[in-house]
């Protein structure tokens, strides 16, 4: 089996309980996919804010119990990846070297159990002819900052303290706006990664592929595009905890865990 998730937004202090409670339980889930997985993606925002600085950064310890168990299931030969998000894309090889799993840094297009799939968080990703809406054109700047290699060296020598009081408030602005004002499902026609996927499948300079999966939204999405071709969008791992498998065959669907029943295998 092959598993996908994204969205956790550990660290959040936007979070109704605190960062432990709620790190215990996305390893609950990994601990449970481990039973049968061959790969599992973790496609971005898994962490509410993620930088690596150049010194020393206490507050990573927090995060200890997950890095141990991410370093667990790549020692049983499980095959780890790591997409970065947009609260989650400032690492410079830390992540990789605290437990070995793979980090792309551009959406990854491989052969999964015989299919082809394109997998991204999905921000950025911005269908022809909207980069002039208002929002997306503010959103396309920020984004530019975020990887702006003069502004992301300058941000890795900030004290670590600083950069995080920065970091973990900007996120949580964002999630108790997201809180208060939530984006449902736009619509086929309307929403971002739908049509950037469908724009995408029909290209002729671009290759088929039979899955187009994402994070970002916190939506739980699963929808043909055409006959032989499908989007997912993740849900999220905070509020939903919905996540996505490939079963052997090439089959994805699109679940919720159910974090008090499913017994998870050490
Ligand atoms: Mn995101």
């Amino acid at each position: 089996m092959i598993y996908f998730l994204s969205d956790a937004h550990i660290g959040s202090l936007a979070m109704p309980y605190d960062v432990y409670e709620h790190q215990r339980r996305v390893i609950h889930m990994l601990n449970t996919f481990k039973k049968d997985a061959t790969a599992i993606f973790l496609v971005g925002d898994i962490f509410d804010f993620w930088y690596e600085y150049k010194w020393r950064d206490k507050s990573k310890k927090q995060y200890s119990a997950l890095m141990q168990c991410l370093r667990h299931l790549v020692k049983r030969g499980i095959s780890v990846h790591f997409l970065p998000g947009n609260h989650d894309l400032w690492t410079f090889g830390g992540l990789h070297k605290l437990t070995g799993m793979h980090v792309h840094t551009r959406p990854a297009k491989m052969e999964l159990n015989g299919k082809k799939v394109y997998i991204a968080h999905g921000d950025g990703l911005i269908p022809s002819g909207m980069e002039k809406i208002p929002q997306i054109k503010r959103f396309i700047r920020l984004s530019k900052f975020f990887h702006n290699p003069v502004a992301q060296k300058a941000f890795q020598f900030m004290p670590p303290k600083w950069g995080n009081a920065i970091g973990y408030n900007w996120a949580k602005r964002s999630r108790l706006k997201e809180l208060a004002k939530p984006c449902p499902y736009k619509g086929e026609d309307r929403e971002e990664l739908v049509l950037y996927s469908k724009e995408y499948e029909a290209d002729p300079k671009h290759h088929h592929h039979d899955y187009y999966i994402y994070g970002h939204r916190h939506i739980a999405l699963d929808l043909p595009i055409t006959s032989d071709s499908r989007v997912i969008i993740l849900g999220d791992c905070f509020q939903q905890y919905t996540y996505a498998r490939m079963d052997e065959k090439g089959e994805v669907t699109l679940n919720h865990f159910d974090l008090w029943n499913e017994e998870p295998n050490n």
